[in-house]
């Protein structure tokens, strides 16, 4: 047993029925956080004894964040972006080579300020592709370029064919052994590789050669090729906009071809829309400190900075703002409700609370316990003034789609609080059935859903209710990920087995094998995603960025194990780059 907190609680169980039966003993069951479970929930007497998740406390404190300034919300600051928008929209004008102009919006992209200029991108995207398609010439036979074409016209969601790459393969089908040494096109392809749908196996093909053979080359040389490195890490379809523009900034600015315009342009934006960011986190850190959830329910991770991180990844644009405070509320929700559910409430407890819930029976909250109550009211506030908001701005009434999505999720959270009391392992099919909901995108999307579309149209939203496939794989590769990074120290603390569990269990395969299974899983799920595009969903591209962005986002946040709860390092230091330390300017 691992009781590390004792409290007490109001013990008047709820009027109703219990809707299932247990059917096991404690004496049988497997686990000591189980028999906890038992003992927590069969006590009648006034003394509860509950699991800790030895959460370690914020590093980033309320004083800190609201001690936090930048200079870059100057005027004069923005005026001298503006300025330098207007060249960088004349070069994009004046550039007339086309392997030129996919550099420079490669670059553009890569320095995270091409949301200035998407149309004019998209135009000469549109241009180039036409241009290709309408050519009866052999096409270019130059790796890098043919690569990097293929790739952004792809990502701009222009239907190329994998068979540009049939050129550089032999009579045997392989890729031709003396593209080795041409290191710029390996990095290409590999990275087009990524944009890759089921089937294609000259892109899979290419995936596995580059991998081979940029591998060879980072083992073998000292001074390895920084952007080797950096793209073997992860790839640059699966990386978000704002950690690869600082990353790339301080690169490009090494470069022979560096261009100072677009090198200053990026510096500066980066910089003005950190202060943005700054501007939202203490706004949010206020309403969190006031809601004094930290303090009365200290059994839960207080992670409001990292909530607010996630949005950093998911949505990067200046005017996302509100979005970005509204979804770091949910956020925050999430986190708090999913340790009431793993690891603090009793069995009855639970029972209770997701009854409660699925009615949104405000009235019956006198019958909850207090940290339930309050954390519920908390819920309750939010939803209401979001709704609230969106009835005033956009006419439509949403509060039963809210109340549904976060019933949803209690009643998987409790499933797999029902699978934890009786030591259960379900099939792999079982539990990512239920995982997929107990991850919380859904929850988190629909939210971003309502505040970034407008108007909003009932048929959307229809097509949301059901789950739609954009959702499906976002909250697959945010659960697949999360269980790589977080399942050891659940499956230690006594929780649900996570899908690197249940596959062993099923399949008798070790636990490297499961986890090669499961990162084998989110490749397959990136492709779905790749050919994507619901037609019969009539999202928005915002938001079906969002929900891609998501997917990034998680494998950025587990890269190196569980940076949402454990305040590793490498967690630590991508904050302080990302939003709170200005790029020099020189
Ligand atoms: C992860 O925690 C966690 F809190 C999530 C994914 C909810 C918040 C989501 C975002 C901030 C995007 P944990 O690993 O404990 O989740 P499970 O479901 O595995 O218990
Ligand atoms: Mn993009
Ligand atoms: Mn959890
Ligand atoms: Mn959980
Ligand atoms: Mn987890």
């Amino acid at each position: 047993l691992r009781p590390i907190s004792v409290c007490t609680f109001k013990t008047e169980l709820p009027k109703m029925e219990i809707c299932f039966a247990l059917g096991t003993t404690t004496a049988s069951l497997p686990y000591n956080a189980i028999q906890h479970r038992i003992l927590a929930s069969t006590s009648c007497n006034q003394t509860v004894i509950r699991r800790s998740g030895n959460y370690k406390p914020p590093i980033w404190e309320f004083d800190y964040i609201q001690s936090l300034n930048s200079e870059y919300t100057g005027e004069r600051y923005i005026t001298r972006a503006s300025e330098m928008k207007m060249q960088v929209k004349m070069m994009l004008d004046e550039t007339m080579e086309p392997l030129d102009q996919l550099e420079l919006i490669d670059n553009l992209e890569r320095l995270g300020i091409s949301y200035h200029f998407e149309d004019e991108i998209e135009q000469i995207l549109a241009f180039i592709n036409r241009k290709y398609s309408k050519s009866k010439e052999p096409k270019i036979k130059d790796l890098y370029a043919t690569a990097l074409e293929f790739r952004l016209l792809r990502q701009h969601g222009f239907n190329v064919s994998q068979e540009r790459f049939d050129c550089f393969k032999n009579e045997k089908g392989d890729f031709k052994p003396s593209l080795c040494n041409d290191t710029k096109g390996l990095l290409q392809l590999y990275e087009a590789s990524f944009l890759s749908i089921e089937g294609e196996s000259t892109l899979e093909m290419a995936r596995e050669f580059t991998i081979k053979h940029l591998e060879d080359k980072s083992v073998d040389d000292v001074h390895c090729d920084p952007f080797v490195h950096h793209a073997l890490e992860i790839p640059l379809h699966w990386t978000i906009h704002r950690a690869e523009a600082r990353w790339f900034i301080n690169k490009y600015e090494k470069r022979p071809d560096m261009k100072p315009i677009l090198l200053q342009l990026a510096k500066l934006d980066f910089n003005i829309v950190q202060a943005t960011y700054l501007e939202e986190l203490k706004y949010v850190s206020r309403w969190w400190e006031r809601t004094c959830l930290a303090k009365m329910l200290s059994f839960a991770r207080d992670r409001l900075v990292e909530c607010f991180f996630w949005n950093i990844g998911v949505l990067f644009e200046p005017q996302y703002g509100f979005s970005r405070i509204d979804a770091t509320k949910v956020n925050v929700f999430i986190t708090i409700m999913d340790d009431i559910y793993d690891v603090y409430g009793t069995f009855e407890e639970l029972e209770l609370f997701t009854y409660i819930i699925e009615r949104w029976d405000v009235n019956a909250i006198e019958q909850l316990p207090d940290y339930m109550q309050i954390f519920y009211l908390a819920l309750n506030n939010f939803v209401n003034e979001l709704a609230y908001d969106v009835l005033r701005e956009k006419g439509i009434v949403i509060i039963p789609y809210l109340r549904k999505v976060w019933t949803d999720l209690c009643k998987a959270y409790f499933q797999e609080a029902k699978w934890c009391l009786t030591g259960y392992t379900p099939t792999m099919e079982e539990y990512m059935e239920n995982a997929l909901i107990s991850i919380s995108a859904h929850v988190i999307l629909s939210h971003s859903f309502f505040s970034v579309t407008n108007p909003i149209e009932k048929e959307a939203i229809q097509c949301l209710e059901k789950y739609p496939d954009i959702v499906r794989w976002s909250a697959t590769i945010l659960r697949l990920a999360d269980d790589l990074a977080t399942s050891s120290d659940e499956l230690e603390r006594g929780d649900v087995p996570k899908s690197i569990q249940c596959y062993m269990n099923e399949t008798g395969a070790s636990e490297d094998e499961s986890r090669k299974h499961i990162r084998f899983l989110i490749c397959e799920t990136w492709k779905k995603i790749n050919k994507g595009r619901d037609a019969n969903c009539p999202f928005s591209q915002t938001f079906i960025e969002i929900a891609v962005n998501l997917a990034r986002m998680a494998q950025y946040m587990y890269q190196y194990g569980d940076g949402h709860g454990i305040q590793n390092h490498e967690t630590k230091d991508r904050i302080l780059a990302l939003l709170f330390e200005p790029i020099p300017l020189k």
